[in-house]
């Protein structure tokens, strides 16, 4: 039967009875799947008022395939029975009936049959009485019948455990008329054409009226990443305050930048294979600006600008040695350098947020990459105060506000303080960063004037991000275990604690 014929039948049939209908009685009255039945109702459900439609749930009892193999064969105790002859059966071999186990045990408990251990050869049954009355299958045809009401619960339960009947529960529809009912279902349409308003027809039509609480449908679209989220609030951050983007598009860097630049001695630990990332192919890089190149030499070797240098023989080959860059302030180092090479310098603040690779030891909150965010603020004159005052602007924006300092030390800046904030949620204080003032002598081989002081710091995007979206193992976030799941519901906006 074809939707639209179903639907007739049940609006004929609705229009027979007083009051409603059950779906399930209409089902069966049309010798129709039940399924069939409900989606005609719900179809009918989408006219304006035509039907009401109420959810009703009928819970009845079934039999189990396995009960209505019993109904068929008798009970597993009474095929037991009716297998022992008249001179009985060794207990043997009526257990290798299919029933044998269930059987035996349930007819001994009935007194249908009874055992005789001294028997010769092992156990011998003989049935007890001529005739039984298989209980078992009568309740199960009268279930069968329909008539499970005149079974008690206890016997539904027993009949329950040993997985001959099932309780099961059935959704059906009341079906009554609507304010609009009607035998003749006028099609609705869905769209008012131009067409229609341009002739008229519309007027004759009935039309299907908005369903203004149903859901769009979710668009399948991208997900960004919980970190490059909070990389796009740090970015954000630092706009506002002024400062711009460093070009860091290059993960691959010389020594010479990442170290040697930064006045970072060349037998500095950091500088060996177990912390940095060294590359084999190429394993060197050529083009430096051999000038900058010397002084650079001249002041790690011999010192020089008021600066005894760190007087060893500094090595080109050891400046070649490509690597994975260890921090973003390789890229801070060919910024400040080519803001030295313009005639007139200008004040500058720059920002960079990228990845950075350490051949560290890795744990639940160290991998051997991570993205490092750096500021640097480039000015005549500068002091601690003014490094101390844009990091409290940076991190109040964070949402940090109690900040302390603590002395540090990094090769490339001096003075330099970690700095610490208090979370109210551990109780503690916690390292949010580390920080500094650029030394001179990396500074003026570049050719900044005297008088130039830079002031930068730095952090991770990590750490915060995980703090943010409360990720404790790191392996969660980011690498090849993580849940997808996780990127497509972390929130865009958070009301961060
Ligand atoms: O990010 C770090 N901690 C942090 C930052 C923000 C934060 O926000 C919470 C939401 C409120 C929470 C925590 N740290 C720096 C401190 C520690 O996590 C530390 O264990 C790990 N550090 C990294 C380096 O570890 C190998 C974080 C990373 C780091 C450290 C120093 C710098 C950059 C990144 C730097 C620098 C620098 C200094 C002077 C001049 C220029 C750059």
């Amino acid at each position: 039967m074809a939707e639209r014929e179903l639907q007739d039948a049940l609006l004929l049939r609705l229009q027979e009875v007083d009051g409603g209908a059950d779906s399930a009685e209409m089902a069966a009255s049309l010798a129709l799947d039940h399924q069939l039945v409900v989606g005609a109702v719900k179809s009918l459900q989408t006219l304006d008022d035509v039907i009401k439609a109420e959810q009703r749930s009928h819970k009845h009892w079934e039999l189990t395939e396995e009960g209505k193999d019993i109904l068929e064969k008798g009970s597993h105790e009474a095929q037991v029975f009716d297998a022992i002859p008249p001179n009985g059966i060794a207990q043997s071999e009526l257990m290798k009936l299919p029933s044998g186990k269930v059987g035996f045990s349930k007819a001994m408990s009935n007194k249908w049959i009874r055992i005789d251990k001294s028997a010769e050869g092992g156990p011998w049954i003989y049935k007890a009485m001529d005739d039984i009355d298989d209980s078992v299958k009568t309740k199960l045809l009268l279930v069968q019948q329909g008539k499970d009401k005149t079974l008690d619960d206890k016997e539904k339960k027993d009949l329950k455990k040993r997985k001959l009947l099932s309780e099961v529960t059935l959704k059906t529809y009341w079906i009554t008329k609507g304010s609009s009912f009607s035998t003749k279902v006028v099609k609705q349409d869905t769209d008012l054409t131009p067409e229609m308003i341009a002739n008229g027809s519309w007027q004759g039509r009935k039309f299907k009226s908005y369903n203004f609480d149903a859901q769009g449908i979710i668009p399948d679209c991208g997900h960004l990443h919980p970190l490059m989220k909070v990389r796009t609030e740090f970015r954000q951050i630092f706009l506002e305050m002024g400062f711009t983007e460093m070009p860091t598009n290059n993960f691959i860097e010389s020594s010479f930048w990442n170290f040697d630049s930064l006045f970072q001695p060349q037998q500095h630990p950091a500088r060996d294979q177990h912390d940095t990332f060294f590359l084999s192919e190429p394993a060197t890089a050529t083009e430096f600006p051999m000038d900058y190149l010397e002084r650079v030499k001249k002041v790690h070797s011999e010192g020089g600008y008021g600066s005894q240098g760190y007087n060893y023989d500094w090595k080109i080959e050891e400046a070649q040695k490509n690597l994975l860059r260890t921090h973003t302030t390789a890229v801070s180092a060919r910024m400040l350098y080519k803001l030295a090479q313009q005639e007139v310098f200008t004040p500058v603040k720059y920002f960079s947020i990228d990845r950075v690779f350490r051949n560290e030891t890795l744990d639940a909150t160290h991998l051997a990459e991570f993205h490092q965010i750096e500021g640097v603020v480039a000015d005549y004159d500068l002091t601690l105060g003014d490094l101390m005052g844009v990091l409290q602007q940076f991190f109040t924006k964070l949402g940090i506000t109690k900040l302390r300092y603590k002395p540090a030390f990094n090769p490339y800046t001096e003075p330099s303080m970690e700095i610490f904030s208090y979370h109210e949620g551990l109780k503690k204080w916690v390292e949010v960063g580390n920080s500094g003032v650029f030394r001179p002598e990396m500074l003026l081989p570049m050719g900044l004037p005297e008088g130039v002081c830079v002031i930068a710091w730095g952090l991770s995007l990590e750490r915060p991000t995980m703090i943010k979206y409360g990720i404790n193992n790191i392996r969660e976030l980011v690498g090849h275990k993580v849940n997808l799941q996780m990127v497509y519901d972390s929130p865009v906006c958070r009301l961060d604690c």
